[in-house]
């Protein structure tokens, strides 16, 4: 086992790791940027070594800095969290020939993945079902307008190099469609540096639900039941639900079994995490792997009782996968992410915190490097705290996860929780009837409330 990691992150995320290595009995280092002098992930790690400004491409993403702190410190691998260098193949491969244990898959996995495109091909041959659409990137426009006349509109365009739902398009006409391309190629150039696109069948009426997958070194696989994250607002989830109000326990069998073959397939070996689309047939489709730990892993973890991080961690360490094949969820969980944010404008409100109150008790777990006095700095994402509830029915774990959001108080800064409050009492959510298009009518429902 490791005796010192570095964490390459910030906030939540990298308390969430100091707390798996300590129960491993594992040292950890911080790095911090001059703006998280005094946040919680440097005051609570072993050892911390400032890294540079608050600009992010100044530290978290400083390369030769993060290095250098992980051979002061003589870190034997590194954490990279979520964000940042999680998913940054160089990096990883970097880390490998410096001798020091990226916490992570392969970086040709990290590569392949990264290419949304490559990845979906692979996944076909992987014999995941796959949405009709091109099967390579597409060139030209030309070249897009014969694919989406042989499929059929609506089609949606996706950036290569992107994932996340960053610069996709939608266009529901062939008019539409030579709109629409143009842009999207400069939105993926300028976004990622490569303005290559491919084409997908658009599915509105749909959901988002991965699965969360492990593997070790030695070829063994497992595959954890689904996480719901169709509520999304400019494709950032807000809430995140497990097991999905959609997939019954016949669906959930064929979409773990075809994930363990897929990820068998490709000889995944660490955490990670497929994304598929969920037609009104119960028919998946792949859509995206994200090669790192997720935001959301919290509801997964209280459904199943593992540790997720922990399991990430011991398996780069080269042990053999402790999470046993088919288990079963337990209960309901619900996550809501709280967000430093205006809840009309959506926009940032970082400031200082001055009161503060968070939530506990049975069934409550909070994820937050948040503290009373702590002055969020404005460089980084708008994430506070995520609350997530656990109980026995999707019915109590509503009622449990208003509860929580009514005893919780945050003075100081703006934030979403008078949106989750809302989200929480909606009839459409009460009854799990709802898809990716849910926050778009929700917020149309709400304009046109506010001015009645
Ligand atoms: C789609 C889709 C429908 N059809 N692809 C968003 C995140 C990224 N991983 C993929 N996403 C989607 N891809 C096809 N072919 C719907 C989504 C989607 C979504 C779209 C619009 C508004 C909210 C959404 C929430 C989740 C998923």
């Amino acid at each position: 086992m490791f005796s010192k990691i570095l964490i390459a992150n910030r906030g939540e995320i990298a308390l969430r790791v100091i707390r798996a290595a300590r129960e491993l009995g594992i040292k950890t280092v911080a790095v911090y940027s001059e703006s998280d002098r005094n946040s919680l992930h440097t005051i609570l790690a072993d050892d911390k070594v400032c890294i540079g400004p608050g600009r992010a491409s100044d530290s978290y993403l400083n390369i030769p800095n993060i290095l250098g702190a992980a051979e002061l410190t003589k870190a034997d691998a590194i954490h990279p969290g979520y964000g940042f260098l999680a998913e940054n193949p160089r990096f990883a491969e970097i880390c490998e020939s410096s001798g020091i244990v990226f916490i992570g898959p392969q970086p040709a996995m990290i590569k392949l993945m990264g290419n949304k495109s490559l990845a979906r091909q692979e996944m076909r041959r992987a014999h995941l079902p796959v949405l009709p659409g091109s099967d390579e990137v597409v060139q030209d426009l030309a070249d897009a307008k014969k694919i989406a006349k042989k499929m059929g509109y609506p089609v949606i365009l996706k950036a290569a190099a992107g994932g996340g739902g960053k610069g996709m398009r939608t266009a529901r006409t062939r008019a539409q469609l030579e709109e629409q391309f143009g842009l999207a190629q400069n939105e993926a150039k300028s976004a990622f540096n490569d303005p290559s696109l491919y084409i997908e069948k658009y599915l509105p009426n749909s959901r988002h639900i991965e699965i969360q997958i492990i593997g070790d070194k030695y070829g063994n696989v497992v595959a954890l039941g689904e996480r719901e994250c169709s509520i999304q607002r400019k494709h950032q989830k807000v809430i995140e639900e497990a097991p999905s109000p959609f997939v019954d326990d016949r669906l959930r069998k064929k979409m773990i079994k075809a994930t363990e073959d897929a990820a068998r397939h490709i000889d995944y070996q660490s955490l990670g995490t497929f994304e598929f689309l969920v037609d009104e047939n119960e028919r998946f489709y792949f859509m995206e792997a994200n090669t790192r730990i997720q935001v959301e892993h919290p509801v997964t973890e209280m459904v199943y009782s593992v540790d997720l991080v922990q399991e990430q961690v011991r398996i780069a360490a080269g042990e053999k996968l402790s999470i046993r094949e088919g288990m079963e969820m337990r209960g309901h969980g619900l996550e809501c992410r709280i967000n430093a944010e205006d809840p009309t404008t959506f926009s940032p409100s970082p400031g200082t915190i001055d009161f503060m109150v968070l939530p506990g008790g049975q069934g409550i777990r909070v994820d937050s490097a948040a503290y009373q006095g702590w002055q969020i700095p404005p460089d980084y994402d708008s994430l506070v705290a995520k609350i997530i509830a656990l109980a026995p029915t999707r019915p109590e774990a509503i009622r449990k996860m208003q509860t929580a959001l009514e005893m919780t108080t945050i003075v100081g800064i703006k934030t979403n929780l008078p949106l989750h409050l809302a989200i929480l009492a909606d009839t459409d959510f009460a009854e799990g009837r709802y898809d990716t298009q849910f926050m778009e009518r929700f917020q149309q429902k709400n304009n046109n409330n506010s001015q009645k």
